[in-house]
């Protein structure tokens, strides 16, 4: 653990005790002045945490819901290797732009990115993210896995399907998954997916895997408003995000390690029972042509087996193809 500066350890302290603790108490077990600690209670407070004080019994810790920061997302932490090294930022362009620039300086396998804010938050194909602050959980990792390109669209099925399992896990909502990585609930998004990679002789120097996740979002932009929503919005109650973040982690690196022991096998039985683009009408658009038909399965490279109504079955991937009834 990294050595804890005073003001974390005021927390620690605050965290340990299930009752009010004195401003003299504290003072004491910190061998700091009581002004010292009630500088450090002020700065706690600004960060978001709750912390109650009553005149002769002192203060106690109410709520930290609405805190994300390095210290929250690292405690108890329960992955082997992701988030083994944790970069928080308050504000970033992009978390998967931040993860290139470390992989650049060398960043080990498992470095993660997480940012309270991005600016310029990326969608697939120069799409964008909407990254406010205080809402989402905006993270990315880096990977270096031996594995040839045409596999890394298993890792971002992996991922998809962790995040849902962490969601329904978490929440208990009934978070399933659009092929092939939007996480959804009801006929809305709730999280999308970036994967990025490098990648020389047919081999994946690095990627990068970026995840958004709605989480206690009031009100989405008009662009996005009749096709997003949020956990709050979902469950009624806010969530707290670094728990979450903690939760979603644990169940990505989970899958991510299923899939790379027993490539697509391992995970495309669940992946199938989660996604809801099975079974549903879609339409494939393939150059100039538009053929109808039903969602049959997902393929050993993670495309989309489409059965068409002239009868014949194509793979599809997912440029090529929207889903009736999900937006
Ligand atoms: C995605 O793209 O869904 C991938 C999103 C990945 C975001 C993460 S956040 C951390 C990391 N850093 C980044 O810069 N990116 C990753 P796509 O399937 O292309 O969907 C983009 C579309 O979703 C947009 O065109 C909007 O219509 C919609 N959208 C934008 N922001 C949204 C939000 N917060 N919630 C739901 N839908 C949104």
């Amino acid at each position: 653990m990294k050595e804890n500066s005073a003001k974390d350890k005021v927390l620690l302290l605050l965290k340990g005790s299930n009752d009010y603790i004195s401003g003299e108490e504290l003072s004491k077990r910190m061998g700091i002045t009581r002004s010292a600690i009630w500088k450090y209670i002020k700065a706690l407070r600004s960060e978001g945490y709750e912390i109650d004080s009553v005149t002769n019994k002192g203060y106690k810790l109410i709520n930290s819901t609405g805190v994300l920061n390095a210290m929250e997302l690292e405690e108890g932490l329960q992955t082997k290797v992701l988030g083994k090294r944790l970069v928080f930022l308050q504000s970033v362009d992009s978390t998967n732009q931040e993860v290139k620039r470390l992989a650049a300086q060398d960043a080990p396998h498992g470095t993660v990115v997480v940012a309270e804010q991005q600016f310029t938050g990326k969608g697939r194909l120069g799409r964008v993210w909407n990254s406010p602050p205080g809402t989402g959980i905006w993270f990315s990792f880096l990977l270096r896995p031996q594995l040839p390109p045409s596999k890394v669209a298993g890792i971002t099925l992996a991922a998809g399907l962790g995040v849902c399992m962490a969601i329904r896990q978490y929440t208990g909502l009934n978070a399933l998954i659009k092929w092939p990585n939007d996480v959804i609930i009801g006929n809305k998004k709730i999280c999308g997916i970036l994967t990025e990679m490098t990648a020389e002789d047919n081999r994946i120097d690095y990627a990068v895997v970026g995840i958004g996740i709605n989480v206690n979002t009031k009100e989405f932009a008009p662009e996005i408003r009749s096709k997003a929503t949020s956990l709050a919005i979902e469950t009624g109650s806010d969530i707290n995000r670094a728990e979450l973040f903690k939760t979603v982690l644990k169940y990505v690196e989970h899958y991510i390690d299923l899939y790379l022991t027993d490539l697509e096998k391992g995970i495309l039985p669940q992946y199938t029972g989660l996604c809801a683009t099975i079974g549903r009408r879609v339409k494939v658009v393939r150059g100039n042509s538009t053929f109808e038909g039903e969602a049959v399965s997902i393929g050993d490279h993670g495309d989309l087996n489409v059965k068409l109504d002239n009868g014949s079955t194509v793979a599809v991937n997912s440029g090529e193809v929207t889903v009736q009834g999900i937006y």
